[in-house]
C-alpha cells in the first residue's frame, strides 16, 4: 500500500530553519521515496486567520512554492498546490465545523498562544483553524502527515473529527484517521533569542531565526549572536534539560549532521560556545545557502512557479471534488 502524505505550509513570509527542520526537510525525504504519494499545500486560507497584506500574501505564495522546490521537492513527483484554489477545502471545513465540538477546540494551545490575552478580538478563523486543517487532510484520504511537534494536537483533533463523522453518519472508515510523522529526538526548533519560545515567522526580531532566504553572512552573524549560557558545552545529555539555548543549538547541529544528541555532545563536551558556533555555522551555511540561492533564482521565473501551481491545483481539484460528492451524499445534500 502506498502511503498518502499531505502537509501544508502557510505563506506568511520568513520561512525559517524551524519550518525546514520541523517539516520541509521531512517532505523532501518523503518525496524521494517512491512508495509515497505526496501532496504539499500552500495554505493561504490558514494564513488569513491573522491579518495579511494582500500584495505580500500573493508574493509569499510564490516564495513558498519556490522554497518547496529549492529544498528538493520535485513537482513532477509530488503535487504542490494552493489551498484557496481548491474550493472543497472551505466547503468541507464548514461541514466538519458542524461535527467538531466547541469543547475540543477550546483545548487547542495554539489558539491560546496566538490569540494572546485578548482572545475576544481574535478572528473566528483563528479559533476554527484546526477544523480547516482536518478538512485539508481528510479530503485526500491521507495516511500520514509530516508536521512539526507544535501541530501534534491539531492532528489529534483531526482524528477525532474523522471518527465522529464516521460514527454520526454510520460510514465506517469513510474518513481515514491519519498518523502524524513527527521527528522523535528533536522536533521543535527554538528562537535564537529565547530557548523557551519556538522559532517563528512572526517574532519581531529577525535575529531570532535563520530565514531560508538568508545569505552566508547573515547566517554566520545570527549564529554568533544566538543566546547561550556562560558554561562550556555539556558532557551529559541530562544537563540539557536546564539549558534550553544549548539544547536548541546542539539539536540543530545534530539534525543537520544526522547525528544523535549524544554523538554531538561527545564531540563537543567541555568546549566553549564560540568554537561550537563556528562548526554550527559551517553546517547551517552548507545546508541553507544553496537553498537560499535557488529560491532567489526560482523567484525570477514566475511563469515556472505559476505552472507548478496550475498543474497542482488541477490534480488536487480532481481528487478533492470526488470526495466532496461522496460527502454530499452522506450528509444528505
Ligand atoms: N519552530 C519550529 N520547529 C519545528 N517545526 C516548526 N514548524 C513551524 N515552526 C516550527 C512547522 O513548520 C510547518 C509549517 O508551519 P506553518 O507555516 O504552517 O505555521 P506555523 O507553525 O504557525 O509557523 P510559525 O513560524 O510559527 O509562524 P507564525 O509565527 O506565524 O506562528 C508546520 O508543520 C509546523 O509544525
Amino acid at each position: 500500500m502506498k502511503k498518502k502524505i499531505f502537509s501544508g505550509v502557510q505563506p506568511t513570509g520568513n520561512l525559517h530553519l524551524g519550518n525546514y527542520l520541523g517539516a520541509i526537510k521531512n517532505f523532501v525525504d518523503l518525496n524521494n521515496d517512491t512508495q509515497n504519494e505526496c501532496i504539499f499545500c500552500v495554505v493561504d486560507l490558514h494564513a488569513i486567520t491573522v491579518s495579511q497584506n494582500p500584495k505580500q500574501l500573493k508574493s509569499n505564495i510564490y516564495e513558498t512554492v519556490a522554497t518547496f522546490v529549492a529544498s528538493g521537492i520535485d513537482p513532477q513527483k509530488s503535487t504542490i498546490f494552493n489551498q484557496s484554489q481548491v474550493s472543497a477545502h472551505s466547503e468541507v471545513a464548514w461541514i466538519l465545523s458542524c461535527v467538531a465540538r466547541m469543547g475540543w477546540l477550546n483545548r487547542m494551545t495554539q489558539f491560546k498562544e496566538k490569540a494572546g490575552k485578548d482572545k475576544e478580538k481574535a478572528s473566528i478563523g483563528l479559533y476554527s483553524y484546526p477544523v480547516l486543517m482536518a478538512a485539508d487532510i481528510l479530503l485526500y484520504d491521507t495516511t500520514h502527515v509530516p508536521v512539526g511537534e507544535d501541530q501534534k494536537q491539531h492532528l489529534e483533533l483531526c482524528r477525532d473529527v474523522a471518527q465522529k463523522f464516521n460514527n454520526d453518519f454510520e460510514v465506517k472508515d469513510f474518513f481515514k484517521a491519519p498518523e502524524p510523522l513527527i521527528k522523535k529526538e528533536f522536533s521543535r526548533i527554538m528562537s535564537f533569542k529565547d530557548g523557551l519560545k519556538k522559532m517563528s515567522k512572526s517574532e519581531v526580531s529577525d535575529l531570532s531565526r535563520i530565514n531560508l532566504t538568508d545569505d552566508k553572512d547573515q547566517i554566520i552573524n545570527k549564529i554568533k549572536k544566538a543566546k547561550t549560557d556562560t558554561l562550556p558545552l555539556p558532557s551529559k545529555i541530562e544537563e540539557l534539560e536546564k539549558r534550553p539555548e544549548a539544547k536548541n543549538l546542539i539539536g540543530i547541529y545534530s539534525s543537520l549532521t544526522n547525528n544523535t544528541f549524544q554523538k554531538t555532545i561527545d564531540e563537543f563536551a567541555g568546549k566553549n560556545f564560540s568554537e561550537f558556533k563556528n562548526n554550527l555555522s559551517d553546517v547551517v551555511v552548507n545546508e541553507i545557502n544553496p537553498i537560499s540561492l535557488k529560491i532567489k533564482e526560482l523567484l525570477e521565473d514566475k511563469d515556472f512557479l505559476k505552472k507548478i501551481l496550475k498543474d497542482g491545483n488541477e490534480k488536487a481539484n480532481e481528487i478533492a471534488s470526488k470526495k466532496v460528492k461522496e460527502i454530499h451524499k452522506i450528509v444528505g445534500f
